[in-house]
């Protein structure tokens, strides 16, 4: 038996003594197998060594035990540079620091994990929704209460694709906790700010607000004013709700989120803008089920779909494509789906029957004699509609 078969083969006895509840058994081997591991094993033996005995130790309850194996074998992986070992490691560690309610010390571990899982091409689908979910969890205890809803209804939706409904059914949950706290995911009317259609951008934030719309879009095609958008970043912030800012993704680093255009993602690298944004929203609009597919490799948040009826707002928006049109792109992607587009309180019926998330909403509010009212409106039906 080579070095590394010995040590692999008592790295597997520790977890069977594991599996069997014999927890104080696999401690005991664990440790003489890091020992070992020291003196005759590769790094990668030392790393798997380590791993186990954190894992034994976690459920032993001893944080402090697990932390330390934790923390070695991290360090070790770095050196290694394996990207999914390292992620693997980081997850598993800031784990143990949230469990041992240190969600501030658990933070940059459990952050860059799910940041190199994303990378990762070839990542595991459930390592990939558990690490959405340890952020969400991280983001909920640390007050990031937009950030933890977000996240939720990714893991949730990602749970659901690989049919884990215990996932499903806890990541729901934690969604509505959060829903009847007034927290926002991306759920309801989606009102847009729209600078052509409306000379006071401020008035018209008020009036959406005071509806109860809870996620906000500046649009202004002739150029976004930064100042414009911290104004609308201060009430939007102060009032619980999200900004989210078209084309200008500088400016869009000043509010929560950023929306593209097909034409915004070939002008940059798409695959930084994800980095770029950090936590923040990324949507893209997507005319078609493919360019859906490529915003979601890009790690977008959700996609804008339309029009779903005659505009009169957008010149170049192209035929309206209906619930049909909608539906197409809701059944092709994971993510959640914003259609838009002519949407109105006469054919916003059609709109949640396609199984879109939310309806986008320019000038069927901004127009209307009473903006307030006419959101209002708009989102008693949609309320009605989605139950
Ligand atoms: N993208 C597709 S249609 C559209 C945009 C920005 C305009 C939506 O405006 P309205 O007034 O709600 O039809
Ligand atoms: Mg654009």
């Amino acid at each position: 038996m080579t070095p590394h078969e010995r040590i692999a083969e008592r790295i597997e006895n520790a977890m069977r003594a594991r599996r069997a509840h014999r927890s104080q058994d696999a401690r005991e081997i664990s440790v003489e197998t890091v020992a070992t591991a020291r003196v005759e094993g590769s790094r990668r033996d030392l790393i798997a060594a380590l791993s186990g005995l954190g894992r034994i130790e976690r459920d032993l309850g001893n944080d402090s035990g697990a932390i330390a194996a934790y923390a070695e074998a991290t360090a070790l992986a770095r050196v290694e540079g394996e990207p999914s070992l390292l992620a693997h490691l980081l997850r598993n560690f800031g784990a143990t620091h949230l469990a041992a309610e240190r969600p501030t010390v658990a933070e940059p571990y459990l952050r860059e994990a799910l940041e190199i899982d994303r990378a990762d091409e070839g990542c595991d689908a459930l390592e990939l929704a558990n690490a959405v979910r340890l952020v969400a969890e991280l983001s909920e205890r640390l007050g990031n209460r937009y950030e933890a809803a977000r996240l939720w209804y990714e893991a949730r939706v990602r749970y659901a694709a690989l049919a884990i409904a215990e996932g499903v059914r806890e990541c729901g949950a934690r969604l509505e906790g959060l829903e009847a706290a007034g927290v926002v995911p991306l759920r309801g009317i989606y009102g847009i700010v729209d600078r052509a259609v409306s000379n006071e951008p401020l008035a018209l934030l008020d009036s959406l607000l005071d509806a109860g719309v809870r996620v906000v879009q500046y649009r202004a095609k002739a150029g976004v004013d930064p100042r414009v958008v911290r104004a609308m970043h201060a009430v939007t912030r102060a009032r619980g709700a999200l900004l989210i800012v078209n084309d200008d993704l500088a400016c869009a680093l000043e509010a929560d989120g950023w929306h593209a255009g097909q034409e915004d993602l070939m002008e940059r690298d798409p695959a930084t803008i994800r980095a770029t944004l950090g936590s923040r929203i990324f949507g893209v609009s997507c005319g078609v089920p493919g360019e859906a597919l490529a915003a979601e490799r890009f790690g977008a948040d959700y996609v804008g779909v339309g029009p779903y009826a005659a505009t009169g707002t957008k010149a170049d928006a192209g035929a309206a494509i209906g619930e049909a049109g909608i539906r197409a792109v809701v059944d092709a992607t994971r993510l959640p789906v914003v259609a838009i587009g002519g949407i109105n309180a006469g054919n916003l019926a059609g709109v949640a029957r396609s199984g879109a998330s939310m309806a986008a909403v320019i000038s069927a509010i901004a127009r209307a004699a009473d903006p307030a009212a006419a959101a209002r409106d708009l989102i008693a039906r949609w309320d009605a509609l989605a139950r």
